[in-house]
């Protein structure tokens, strides 16, 4: 069986954190070895990028270089962490990658997804996740639950039509690739979106495992 990497994504707030924790379960009942990790991060050089991306400040950040900032955290992550785990044989399981970049800096900061696409190829030269959970949700339920968790952070800080967009991107890229993606409607009760993640990761193990 080949090690999977699997990544979870969406917007602010859409329960990433919360839907994780189901993840790690269904996978140890699966007896999976695997590791958790995350973007921006994932290693003490990417995750101090991370602070540098996350921080408010005074000063504007041009969007090409926070992009570029994103994929020098991404590129160390890669080689550093997710690559040696699925060499070892250990599943990894990362919160957001690089369809985040395609979400926020493409559509948010509307760079656009060539720019990325090209960045992409130049880092990582195809690397990508096996199966991507895309947790969806109207970002003003989003950013509702968000603001109530805790200080919101320089992305947390911009305007709906920023948050619009960045679902919009996200919603494109999984109908591009749809094989990937598995879509999940994370504005429900948090009990209905969990029994959604537990049948559709629960067939995509069985799927991988049963090969
Ligand atoms: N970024 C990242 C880029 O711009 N480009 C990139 O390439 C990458 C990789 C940090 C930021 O970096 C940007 C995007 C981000 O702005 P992050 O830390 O992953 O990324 O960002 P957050 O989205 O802020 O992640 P959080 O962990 O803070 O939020 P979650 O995990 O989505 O939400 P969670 O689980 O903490 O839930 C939020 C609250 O809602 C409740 C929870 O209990 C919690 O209180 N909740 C629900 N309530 C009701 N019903 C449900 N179904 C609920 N699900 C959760």
């Amino acid at each position: 069986m080949q090690p999977q990497f699997i990544t979870i994504e969406g917007g602010e707030g859409v329960g990433k954190t919360t839907n994780l924790q189901l993840i790690e379960s269904l996978l140890k009942q699966n007896r999976i070895d695997f590791i958790v990790t995350r973007e921006p991060g994932g290693t003490p050089f990417a995750e101090e990028i991370r602070e540098l991306l996350l921080n408010k400040r005074q000063e504007a950040v041009d969007p090409v270089a926070e992009l570029l900032l994103v994929f020098a955290a991404r590129k160390q992550h890669v080689e550093q962490t997710i690559k040696p785990a699925l060499a070892s044989g250990q599943w990894v399981v990362c919160d957001r990658f690089t369809d985040a970049t395609f979400a926020y800096q493409g559509g948010g900061r509307e760079l656009g997804f060539e720019l990325i696409e090209q960045i992409n190829q130049l880092a990582l030269a195809g690397f990508k996740p096996n199966k991507t959970l895309l947790l969806d949700v109207d970002p003003d339920i989003g950013m509702q639950r968000a603001a109530k968790r805790s200080e919101l952070d320089r992305f947390e800080s911009e305007q709906m039509a920023f948050f619009e967009r960045v679902r919009a991107a996200y919603r494109q890229r999984a109908s591009d690739d749809a094989e990937r993606f598995m879509v999940v409607d994370a504005g429900q009760d948090l009990v209905n979106v969990q029994t959604d993640i537990t049948t559709v990761f629960q067939e995509y193990i069985d799927g991988v495992t049963h090969d």
